[in-house]
């Protein structure tokens, strides 16, 4: 398998528990070089089109609400096949379905405040990595 890129934001309320150190040091231990990151916080506009995918589901209303509410951690995550691999890191959707040793099942609270963000496929990875990093930004 190649080696690849990933998109991750640690979310508001992982960032708000204080547990940015403890994820990013999950992150280190499974194998992820982190090539871009900043600290930051989404508009409303921002979230909307991030999360567009979602704008049917009942639930789009809150996660745009709950994305926005404070400051996230944005990266892009360099590793053999990274996006899956991340995914196996992060675990379920849900913390309540997700598997032992993952990040959210440690860090995450409900299915709505979950902790991290993974992408779900590498054209996506391109895309949202490029929504929140110039390539001056990525090393
Ligand atoms: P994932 O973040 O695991 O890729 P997703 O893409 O299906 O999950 O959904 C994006 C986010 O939307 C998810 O991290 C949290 C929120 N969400 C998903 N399903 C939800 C639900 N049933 N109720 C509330 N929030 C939900
Ligand atoms: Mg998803």
């Amino acid at each position: 398998m190649a080696t690849n890129r990933t998109f991750t934001m640690i979310k508001p309320d992982a960032v708000e528990k204080g547990y940015i150190g403890g994820i990013l040091n999950m992150i280190n231990e499974g194998g992820f070089k982190i090539v871009a990151m900043k600290y930051t916080q989404l508009s409303k506009r921002d979230a909307e089109a991030f999360y567009a995918i979602h704008k049917e589901r009942p639930f789009f209303g809150e996660l745009v609400e709950f994305m926005t509410r404070g400051p996230i951690v944005a990266a892009i995550l360099e590793k053999e096949n990274a996006v899956a691999d991340f995914r196996t890191l992060i675990g379920a959707t849900n913390p309540a379905e997700a598997a032992e040793g993952t990040i959210r099942k440690k860090y995450a609270s409900s299915i709505g405040e979950n902790a991290v963000h993974g992408s779900d496929s590498d054209e996506n990875a391109a895309i949202e990595g490029a929504f929140h990093f110039a390539g001056r930004e990525i090393f």
